[in-house]
């Protein structure tokens, strides 16, 4: 007799609990769960660069499997980063190691916005043929596709590296609002196709990150950042996937971030899920919030925080167990084992 059919990602825990609907068990993964604190993901990426490792869909697809066969999470995220489809839209840029994304020729007027050009699918054929190459492999395992939202990949654009302060992008922002809007529309267009893309190939819930967001006030974001945001979260509409929306530092900007039209919103561990819940209206699925350095902590610190989040997230219609940010670099692999074990063993309310 041949064994019952595995079930499809539909199915999964995690895609339940982004609808609001019951779970076996409450679905965890963790934002850059590959990467750098795997000793096989460094093997693989030794001296290749960042974005040659990004084009190249046989390793994409092994580093993007190597969390999920080593910490039975609930999901696997792709392996990609977010300039990835702006280096694709002709932008000349490097992800230097140690450092993060670097511009060779950052954008400061309009003259230079004519160096972005709009993402084709074609640009990014590797993501398709990625993802093609997973599904199989995953068997019944969700996909979730990722990018950065305007916002966040302006800053990059605009500082030309990471920024603390994001003084010049907020200076473009203030004092040349008409080229900010053109600049975050060319930036919408091209997140939503490479989301598209990834979606098309068969990713079965898509996460926008705009991870910087947090440097804005509410009136900032409503007015120079929600609306571009919300345009890449209509434009997929069609598709049909859950969407998930998170940034950094947003306690103040949840509800903001809510209405650009996510069906879940990811949170930080600065705000309590149940709040986060509050904040935008209480009728969206939640995901989150372990503090990543929690992770270094004796098991007992951890134990008692994951607990913690679990009982907070029961506030709200659905929760996803994640940490607060990504995963840092020193973290033992073992211990985010322990986590997932611990969260698929404790009852979802
Ligand atoms: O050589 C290396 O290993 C480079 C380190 C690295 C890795 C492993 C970078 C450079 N990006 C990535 C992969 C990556 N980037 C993933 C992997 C998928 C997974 O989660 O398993 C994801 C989701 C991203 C997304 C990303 N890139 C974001 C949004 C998420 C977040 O952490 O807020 C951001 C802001 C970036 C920019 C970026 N790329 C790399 C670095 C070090 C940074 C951050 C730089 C900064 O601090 O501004």
């Amino acid at each position: 007799m041949s064994a019952p059919p595995e079930p499809g990602p539909a199915e999964s825990a995690l895609l339940r609990a982004y609808r609001g609907q019951p779970v076996p068990h409450t679905p965890v993964w963790f934002m850059r769960q590959a990467g750098r604190s795997l000793p096989e993901y460094r093997r693989v990426r030794a001296g290749i660069p960042m974005l040659e490792a990004c084009r190249r869909p046989e390793l994409v697809c092994e580093i993007t499997l190597q969390p999920v066969r080593r910490h039975g999470v609930d999901a696997a995220i792709l392996f990609s980063d977010i300039m990835v489809p702006l280096a694709a839209a002709g932008v000349d840029l490097e992800i230097v190691p140690g450092t993060g994304p670097v511009v060779a020729e950052p954008i400061r007027a309009a003259a230079d916005l004519a160096r972005l050009r709009p993402l084709a699918a074609a640009d990014v054929s590797f993501i398709d043929k990625a993802v093609r190459l997973l599904l199989p492999e995953l068997g019944g395992t969700p996909l979730i596709g990722f990018a950065g939202a305007p916002f966040t990949l302006a800053s990059y654009l605009v500082e030309g590296a990471p920024s603390r302060t994001y003084a010049t992008t907020k200076a473009l922002m203030y004092g040349h609002p008409a080229l900010w809007h053109d600049l975050c529309e060319r930036l919408a267009q091209i997140t939503l196709e490479f989301l598209r893309v990834q979606v098309s190939a068969g990713a079965s819930a898509v996460q926008l990150f705009d991870s910087w967001a947090g440097a804005l006030s509410e009136a900032d974001y409503r007015r120079y950042v929600l609306p571009h945001s919300a345009s890449v979260l209509s434009g997929l509409a069609d598709l049909g996937v859950p969407r998930v929306h998170f940034g950094v530092g947003t306690a103040e900007l949840l509800a903001a971030m809510a209405q650009a039209g996510a069906d879940v919103i990811g949170v930080d561990w600065r705000t309590p899920l149940s709040a986060a819940a509050a904040r935008t209206g209480g009728t969206r699925p939640v995901q989150g919030n372990l503090d990543p350095t929690t992770l270094f902590a004796p098991w007992q610190v951890i134990e008692a925080e994951v607990k913690r989040v679990l009982a907070d997230g029961a506030a709200a219609p659905g929760h996803v167990f994640n940490l607060g940010h990504g995963v840092l670099p020193e973290t033992d692999p073992d211990v985010l084992r322990r986590v997932v074990d611990l969260v698929h063993a404790t009852r979802p309310r």
